[in-house]
């Protein structure tokens, strides 16, 4: 149990006038990040803890889809970057660095090049393919225009995976393993994300698909077939063991393009069916074939000892930006309304009366058996007011809130609240343990 009077969570209750968007502003004034420089953040306890589960779904989930977790560093060597020729073409947005031999360093904004320098150093047989690593690590792009808090941030934390294939066909398979994957991480966040046909900017390649989670406040323009507003992740056998190209085939049969990739003709025939809306992109996958295994010079044998050059591609999800990206899409007028899955406690119970022993006891009971069954327990016990600690909890946005206070106390029971609903129910502390038992 946290007990909130000891908690390091500096909330505010203005909206900050830095931030313009409803997820930025929630976060800084739920104490969840602060601003170290421009687009960069400490994140703070609260902050973090979230982002941590969105983490650990993203590696539960490559998991899962047969990709090993590696960790690659945050600074590369210019080296790799003049062979694949991005040294040049990357332009303002990579951060160059010196080091005290005078060479030339960078702040990894993407990792192709040192995952393929890898891969040419490690591996010689086709027998060694199909492989897909990815890890989670801090990246930096110095944008032209950080904004938004941690959605559109200079150092930002990526989940990216790379996959090797020996062919085309196989590459695709690992794509589309990938891309159930992404269906199936973005609908465990409690999100509804729309695989749309996408440009492939500076990674290069000619297939891509970006994932994107419709909001007013995304920075995407994007335009769909409203068809995909009943399309439920939630509703489908979205595993390993089916036949994937079925699955990918049925999620890009209709219209869904961002804006860089929109076909205006087929806009007009899809009339009032289209959807031109706004939105997040909190991934983006692509197949760009030999682009980096042949300016790298990487090859394998074959079967009959004939070098074959691996086909590639990369999978991107923005770890750090879905905090935000699960914000936009889920709170209200009081704060934070956290899906079950990454919230960064599972319930907060709210001493209304500090000094009466029964309260005290009736909160430190609750707390431990609510801990025995798997909860993760925010206490407040601070000397506030009751509509202080309501506000606060709205703000932070708990899925339960347990309020105790002594005139309930009196009749034997507590208040139990959803945060999503709202929806309010006067329990005993056994009913409470036995609705919030996992079984349940
Ligand atoms: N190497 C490929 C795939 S691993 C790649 O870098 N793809 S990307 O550029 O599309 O980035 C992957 C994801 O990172 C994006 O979909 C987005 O969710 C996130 N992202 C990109 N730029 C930023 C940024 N400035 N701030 C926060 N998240 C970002």
């Amino acid at each position: 149990m946290i007990r909130l009077s000891q908690y390091f969570l500096p909330t505010v209750k203005e909206d900050p006038a830095e931030a313009q968007i409803v997820s930025h502003k929630l976060m800084l004034r739920a104490g969840m990040i602060r601003q170290a420089s421009a687009g960069i953040y400490s994140w703070l306890p609260l902050g973090l803890r979230v982002l941590k589960k969105v983490e650990k779904i993203v590696r539960e989930e490559q998991d899962v889809a047969g990709a090993q977790e590696i960790l690659m560093p945050t600074i590369q060597s210019a080296e790799l970057w003049k062979e694949s020729g991005r040294y040049n073409g990357y332009g303002k947005e990579m951060l160059r660095i010196l080091d005290r031999h005078q060479r030339e360093m960078l702040y990894g904004p993407t990792n192709e090049e040192l995952i393929t320098d890898i891969f040419r150093q490690t591996l010689r047989s086709y027998k060694d393919l199909p492989k897909i690593l990815y890890h989670i690590q801090w990246k930096f792009r110095d944008e032209v225009r950080p904004r938004f808090g941690v959605m559109r941030g200079r150092e930002f934390l990526m989940k990216d995976s790379y996959s090797f294939d020996i062919d085309k066909i196989r590459a695709r398979q690992s794509y589309n393993r990938m891309f159930v994957s992404y269906l199936r991480t973005f609908a465990k966040l409690g999100l509804r994300a729309i695989p749309m046909q996408a440009d492939t900017g500076p990674i290069g390649g000619n297939l891509s698909h970006e994932f994107i989670i419709l909001a007013e406040t995304g920075e995407s323009e994007v335009f769909c077939d409203k068809k995909y507003l009943n399309f439920d992740p939630l509703a489908e056998k979205l595993t390993y063991e089916n036949n994937l190209e079925k699955i990918v085939e049925r999620w890009t049969s209709e219209y869904a393009a961002t804006d860089e990739k929109h076909i205006v003709a087929k806009e007009k025939e899809l009339g009032s069916s289209l959807l031109h809306a706004r939105g997040i992109e909190v991934g983006h996958i692509f197949y760009f074939g030999k682009k980096y295994s042949k300016a790298m010079g990487v090859t394998i044998a074959g079967p009959k000892e004939e070098p074959i050059i691996p086909e590639m591609g990369s999978y991107g999800i923005g770890v750090s930006r879905l905090v935000g990206a699960i914000i936009e899409a889920s709170h209200d007028h009081a704060g934070i309304i956290w899906p079950d899955t990454v919230s960064p406690f599972s319930c907060g119970i709210l001493n209304l009366r500090i000094n009466d022993q029964n309260c005290c006891k009736t909160c430190e009971d609750l707390a431990i058996k609510l801990e025995k069954c798997g909860h993760e327990v925010l206490y407040d016990d601070r000397d506030e007011t009751a509509g202080n600690k309501f506000a606060v909890m709205d703000l932070v946005g708990l899925p339960w809130q347990i309020v105790v206070g002594p005139r309930g106390l009196k009749n034997g029971v507590v208040e139990l609240k959803r945060r999503d609903t709202g929806e309010r129910n006067e329990l005993s502390i056994d009913s409470i343990i036995e609705k919030l038992s996992p079984k349940n």
